[in-house]
């Protein structure tokens, strides 16, 4: 089925269906991640076979233009020829050896360049290990416990993050998922995004106790959310004031953004970075790392523990070379700036002809459309936004061979695989979506 065009059979997910049925046998809700469930846009579940460029392909045959590009990693869009290889070479030579290899190494020396305050790092299976360990490893080097994070931040399931503002400000934390002990929430507090004086009120209530502050420093995970200006640099200066560390969680960010990421587009120098998704070009991965004095504490030179049998693994290391080589181009972050910046104008022009009241945050080729009337600053704003019209535009969308991140709380990545044509289709379906809801309101 062609991008673009509406089709009425209803068997069009047949085999998806079939397989989320058996899938449901084994894996709970069917999936290996919920928001792939889709519960959040009352769509079936896909089952994706293959990807190529800015397109992916279902079980069904249908084909899409993928926004979502796996949550991030694939900025060069689907089985780019140069990593496909790569990865055979490398698969040839073993995938897995448990001991040291010269990948790792030369990855390292790469980020480190791309982000000089990352002296040094360690790598790692996953965003959720990375933020996990940056934590233990700020609490241990500061000797405090408490840490802040913000409403509507997203760091990984691990339990300490896993929480959610308890009542009034500056309050301890409450468990946000079952199985979380009371005890490990109630080491981490809550500030609200883009507003400096709640982290102020925190620092003011715990003056001695608190390890770090992780942030997004571009949120993403409540939809795109802008820092606003001065936001970060007064949280570097507040942070560094009060003896905590700030650690950029920029597993999104991280070589999005910016080659060097949100810290080299805003000009702030973190503690501590996360980094996960690009750096492993669509292999499992994830790397914590920042100042030397502070990494040095990690086992086995310093008493921090942190492992694992995957980490550093030569397939991950591989993938992410060659995709930071490829990034390294210096056309790369114009070529991404110009598609993303036509999403974004093409999408207002024609909520504007439509009068559909909705809001298009982006940062460099990350985007989010919220059906909102009103600026989205954080996540008390984001939630404002008309969830079930996003739903509809969702559907809208995959009907017309678009595949748009399945949340409105979560954002569309642009790659350098999505074509002038792939855009121009996008708008067109887009067009048709809003022209059909302006026409059930009359
Ligand atoms: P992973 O453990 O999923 O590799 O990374 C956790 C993580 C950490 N920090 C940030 C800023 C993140 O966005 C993530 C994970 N991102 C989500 C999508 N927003 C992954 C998708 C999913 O969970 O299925």
């Amino acid at each position: 089925m062609a991008v673009g065009q509406v089709t009425m059979s209803v068997d069009k997910f047949k085999r998806s269906r079939e397989l989320y049925e058996e899938a449901q046998r084994y894996l709970p809700g069917g999936v290996d991640s919920p928001v792939r469930a889709h519960k959040a846009v009352g769509a079936t579940p896909l089952f994706i076979e293959r990807g190529k460029g800015s397109k992916i392909f279902d079980a069904d045959g249908n084909e899409y233009i993928d926004y979502v590009c796996s949550w991030g990693p694939l900025i060069l869009g689907h089985a780019r020829p140069e990593i496909v290889r790569a990865l055979k070479r490398a698969a040839e030579r073993g995938t897995s050896f448990g001991i040291s290899t010269e990948p790792e190494i030369r990855l390292a020396k790469m980020i480190s360049a791309a982000m000089p305050s990352m002296e040094m790092l360690r790598f790692v299976n996953s965003g959720t290990e990375a933020t996990m360990t940056a934590l233990r490893l700020a609490r241990a080097f500061t000797g405090r416990d408490k840490i802040v994070k913000f409403a509507g931040g997203y760091h990984g399931h691990a339990d300490g993050l896993l929480t959610t503002a308890g009542s009034g400000l500056a309050t301890l934390d409450l468990p946000d998922s079952p199985g979380v002990p009371l005890s490990h929430a109630q080491n981490t507090l809550t500030a609200r995004y883009n507003d400096l004086s709640s982290v102020e009120q925190v620092f003011h209530r715990y003056p001695k106790d608190i390890a770090a502050v992780i942030i997004e420093p571009v949120a993403a995970n409540m939809g795109v959310v802008p820092p606003l200006p001065d936001f970060l640099n007064d949280l570097r200066s507040l942070t560094s004031e009060n003896g905590a560390l700030l650690i950029f969680d920029e597993v999104i960010t991280g070589f999005r953004v910016a080659y060097g990421g949100a810290q080299e587009l805003y000009g702030i120098t973190p503690d501590l970075t996360c980094l996960g998704k690009i750096i492993g070009g669509g292999l499992p991965v994830g790397a914590y790392g920042g100042r030397s004095d502070i990494m040095k504490m990690m086992a086995p030179i310093g008493p921090v523990y942190q492992a694992g049998t995957l980490s550093g693994n030569p397939l991950a290391m591989t993938a992410g070379i060659e995709t930071i080589t490829l990034l390294e181009h210096p056309d790369v972050y114009r070529q991404l700036e110009k598609t993303a910046s036509a999403l974004q104008d093409g999408i207002r022009k024609a909520a504007a002809e439509n009068r559909v009241s909705l809001q298009v945050a982006r940062v460099a080729s990350l985007l989010t459309v919220f059906f909102n009337a009103n600026a989205v600053v954080d996540y008390e704003s984001a939630r404002q936004s008309d969830t079930s019209r996003f739903a509809e535009f969702f559907r809208g969308l995959l009907d017309r061979g678009i595949y748009w991140p399945p949340s409105q709380f979560e954002a569309a990545f642009i790659s350098l695989a999505h074509s002038d044509k792939d855009i121009r289709s996008t708008l067109s379906a887009i067009r048709d979506i809003f022209r059909g809801f302006v026409s059930r309101e009359k």
